[in-house]
């Protein structure tokens, strides 16, 4: 891994092309909000370059009235909105699975594939209504302008007509108070808050109402969660259940993996997140497997669809520790103790308990 900068910015380079990076885990929980610069960037093709009146997005497949319109058509026949939304990849925490078994080919995330920001746009809900869904409607696949890895196809993917018509689901042109940069959709892209962020299509340029799931790569292929036992080379890929809504997670931010820190009342701090608008209730810490815990005094909540940052503090003794940080959501789920039994081929939805080891001195 390359420790160069991305756009001008501090992101660890996993892959130049596509371009993969993510910021170092310490800063990215240092404010409630992800400033751009570390937002992690997960590409599966070349960053597509805009031609005239390629701006332009269709919205058609089962409705009344198809669509085709530019951004200024977005402005004038739309209200403006705005949402805070956490964006976390599938393959988030991969690493740690890689550390189980193998996983060929696949960027090695570590929990910086994740990031909380303050998007802008238009309610994929209102575009819709002006379409008009016929009664057939179930699925809305989005097409992006970027062709993927493995083809000549496009990327895409598609959700269910029941959370493509929630509020929060977005057609975004802003993020963080200014336009989306070319690495993260410019100028279109969706936002599907709580779910993989996969289904947020960059460089959006047709939006197609279907009775179906999509038959985009990376919604019939790619993000879908394979059993232990199936291997490359043999496994159906109707084996894998497709990945949708993201499940609890957490991980510490500060202090980092393997810091040396001083004996006493050490700060730590980290993310957590849930699925759905599952709101984080409890963030605990333990030092002994488990036996005891130490809660999060402090959760810092950013609306039902961001990231809750959480603080606590423990108290080290001199010597060699182990962190392991777990949290719950308002539906009572919680995460596994190890990635161990979590391994699947692709390496997606690790949310085993986040461990990180110090030295207090
Ligand atoms: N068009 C397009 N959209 C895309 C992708 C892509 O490669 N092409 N990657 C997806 C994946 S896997 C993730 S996790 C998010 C990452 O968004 P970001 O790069 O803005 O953080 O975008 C999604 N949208
Ligand atoms: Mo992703």
């Amino acid at each position: 891994m390359e420790e160069a900068a991305a756009n001008g910015s501090d992101r660890l380079v996993y892959e130049r092309e596509p371009l993969n990076a993510g910021p170092p885990l310490d800063r990215l929980t240092d404010r409630l909000v992800t400033p751009t610069e570390l937002v992690y960037i997960r590409n599966h093709g070349r960053i597509p370059e805009l031609d005239d009146g390629s701006s332009r997005v269709r919205v058609d497949g089962l409705v009344d009235e198809p669509l085709d319109l530019s951004p200024s058509d977005l402005a004038e026949r739309f209200e403006r909105t705005e949402l805070v939304a956490a964006l976390c990849c599938a393959g988030n925490r991969r690493r740690e699975l890689m550390d189980v078994d193998d996983i060929p080919g696949e960027t090695p995330w570590g929990p910086n594939a994740i990031s909380n920001v303050a998007w802008s746009g238009w309610r994929l809900r209102d575009v819709l209504a002006a379409a008009g869904p016929s009664p057939a409607a179930a699925h809305v696949a989005f097409t992006g302008r970027d062709r993927i890895e493995s083809g000549r196809a496009y990327f895409g993917g598609s959700i269910p007509l029941a959370k493509a018509t929630g509020p929060e689901v977005l057609l975004a042109d802003r993020m963080n108070d200014a336009p989306l940069p070319p690495a993260h959709g410019f100028p279109l892209r969706v936002v599907v808050p709580g779910w993989i962020g996969a289904r947020s299509v960059k460089w959006l340029t047709r939006i197609e109402v279907r009775s179906e799931p999509s038959t985009h790569h990376h919604q019939q292929r790619a993000y879908r969660l394979f059993p232990r036992d199936a291997e490359s080379g043999t496994m159906r890929w109707d084996q894998g259940m497709t990945l949708g809504e993201l499940a609890v997670n957490a991980a510490i931010g500060r202090p980092r993996d393997g810091e040396r820190v001083t004996a006493g009342v050490v700060p730590v701090r980290g993310w957590a997140l849930s699925g759905g608008a599952r709101r984080i209730e409890r963030v605990e810490l333990t030092l002994d497997e488990g036996r005891t815990w130490t809660q999060a005094g402090r959760l810092e909540r950013s609306g039902p669809w961001g990231w809750t940052r959480w603080h606590a503090e423990l108290t080290l003794p001199p010597g060699d520790h182990e962190v392991a940080v777990r949290a719950f959501d308002e539906a009572a789920n919680t995460q596994p103790e190890r990635p161990d039994h979590l391994w699947n081929l692709k390496g997606y939805a690790n949310n085993a308990w986040h461990r990180i080891r110090l030295r207090a001195e």
